[in-house]
């Protein structure tokens, strides 16, 4: 998986994508994801990406010039045109089950927004598809393009460590996951559910099953009607 990031704040992603699994996941060369600074691309003399809206109103547009530049050399670079998605509030919900489809891609390009937005021609141009992280505005897309390129790394092969299945995870199977104890065996007088100190595999299996849908039923009733 090859996921390349089109943003005016490269350093802001890098941060994060540097760090604990990512980053371990990136060096060892289980994933690739690369930053590019839309800024690097601008033909204006100052630099320029953004200018002010036609019609009149507040704030500034991105221009396409720019951004539709960075995706032409990154499909160069990359020898393919990668699936291109603009992270918007417009965009379908992400859930788990469209992560799990966009991690068979071999190669995805993800355009982050600024300031008002983006001019529409680009979107156009060259989006496949908006996706949006939840019902809110932010300031950037930034942020939903890292929450994206997580969801997606971890279920690349190579980037969890095997012992860790995230097929048993929270979302993925439908069911939330059951709760889950560490050292110490008591704490603040709270003690650990006696079956899991046990060591007897198929009550602790069928403990979790039932733990499963009993937290799923508490605080997600909407996923079991699915
Ligand atoms: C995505 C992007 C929220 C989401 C975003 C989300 C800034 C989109 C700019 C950027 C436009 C103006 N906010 N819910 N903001 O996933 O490019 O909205």
């Amino acid at each position: 998986m090859r996921i390349e990031i089109a943003t005016l704040f490269p350093e802001m992603c890098e941060a994060y994508l540097s760090e604990s699994i990512i980053g371990r996941a990136r060096k060892s060369g289980a994933i690739e994801v690369h930053c590019h600074n839309i800024r690097d691309y601008t033909l204006d003399k100052h630099r320029r990406v953004d200018d002010k809206p036609f019609g009149g109103g507040m704030g500034m547009v991105m221009q396409a010039e720019p951004i539709y530049r960075c995706w032409q050399a990154v499909c160069e670079q990359i020898g393919q045109r990668p699936h291109t998605i603009y992270l918007s509030p417009q965009g379908r919900t992400l859930t788990q089950a469209r992560a799990v489809e966009l991690s068979h891609e071999s190669s995805l390009f993800l355009l982050c927004g600024h300031y008002e937005g983006v001019d529409q021609r680009v979107i156009d141009k060259i989006v496949d598809e908006e996706i949006s992280i939840g019902d809110y505005v932010l300031t950037g897309g930034e942020l939903p393009a890292l929450v994206l390129t997580d969801a997606i790394a971890r279920m690349c092969g190579g980037v969890l460590p095997a012992a860790i299945a995230f097929e048993e995870e929270s979302h993925f199977s439908g069911l939330l996951e059951y709760p889950q104890y560490t050292r110490p065996e008591v704490w603040e007088g709270m003690n650990v559910p006696e079956v899991l100190m046990s060591g007897h595999h198929m009550n602790i299996a069928r403990w979790r099953r039932e733990e499963s849908l009993r937290v799923t039923r508490e605080k997600r009733p909407d996923l079991l009607e699915k």
